[in-house]
């Protein structure tokens, strides 16, 4: 899906420390939710051949009980049961927030499990199924999937992360543009919670030397080194691949109409062959 069926797709990732706060359990960021919402209207509005993908994290709606329960373990005592029952609750409630923010701001959101989609094994995507998504994509709805503590076949339960659900989902619709916010500048050299002296990374190619410290994070589905694979992996998949800060105000908006924002631009050595994702020029 891309411009082959005449579509400018974009793929957004709504970080969890965007749309929570993360040390607060279940405390959901509605102001930034409403005003996120109204960048992405913005881009949807501009074309009727446009098109959003979204996919939400956890925050602390997530990674606090998932980390509490060990959830990305799988099943080993029958006192996870309870956490995996509840963080699948709080996400599947953190998504119906951010999908009723959405439909009041005019955009067409349904939301989208990952389980709707994906099988996971030990922790994986073994298997995914397009056409549900292409459907929904194709009729100009805009499908709301999520990190998740879902089912999976080895080990009864892991958590699947945003970025995984990222990956396949930029495997099935071929973004032009696939953007991450979240509540730093882009990507940078150094841990910028731990050095002052760290800097932001305007084009960031895989050759690029990074600290993969993930001190400072209590997030359950890895740290930067993880975070950089998929980055890249993305990449693959995508005309241009963002990171950009969520938090501050037209960041996602200016990139959505192809302009220049403070963020760091993702670049792959090579495109995977075959795949078709475009890079329309006036756009993104
Ligand atoms: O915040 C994790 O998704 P992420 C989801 O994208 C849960 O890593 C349930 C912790």
């Amino acid at each position: 899906m891309d411009e082959s069926h005449g579509l400018t797709v974009a793929l957004i990732k709504l970080g969890g420390s965007v749309l929570t706060n993360k040390s607060r359990l279940r405390s959901f960021s509605e102001t930034e939710a409403r005003r996120l919402a109204l960048e992405m209207k913005e881009f949807i509005s501009r074309s009727r051949y446009h098109r959003l993908v979204l996919v939400h994290g956890g925050g602390s709606f997530g990674h606090i009980r998932a980390k509490k329960y060990n959830l990305s373990a799988g099943l080993r005592e029958e006192s996870q049961l309870h956490g995996f029952a509840q963080v699948r609750n709080d996400m599947r409630d953190l998504n119906s927030k951010i999908v009723s923010i959405l439909i009041e701001s005019g955009i067409p959101a349904i939301s989208f499990p990952p389980e709707t989609f994906l099988r996971v094994h030990g922790g994986r995507v073994i298997k995914s199924e397009a056409g549900l998504l292409e459907k929904c994509v194709g009729a100009g709805l805009v499908p709301v999937s999520f990190g998740d503590a879902v089912i999976d076949t080895r080990q009864s339960f892991s958590i699947l992360s945003g970025d995984a659900v990222m990956l396949s989902m930029s495997s099935m619709v071929h973004p032009s543009i696939s953007v991450f916010c979240t509540d730093v500048d882009g990507v940078f050299d150094s841990n910028p919670r731990l050095s002052a002296n760290s800097r932001l990374i305007p084009r960031l190619r895989e050759s690029d030397r990074v600290s993969t410290d993930a001190t400072g994070t209590d997030d359950v589905t890895g740290g930067m080194g993880g975070k950089l694979k998929f980055l890249f992996e993305i990449a693959h998949n995508s005309g241009r691949t963002v990171v950009l800060n969520g938090l501050v105000p037209l960041r996602l908006r200016e990139t959505l109409a192809g302009r220049d924002a403070t963020s760091t631009e993702v670049v792959p050595t090579r495109r995977r062959p075959g795949k078709k994702a475009s890079r329309r020029s006036g756009y993104i």
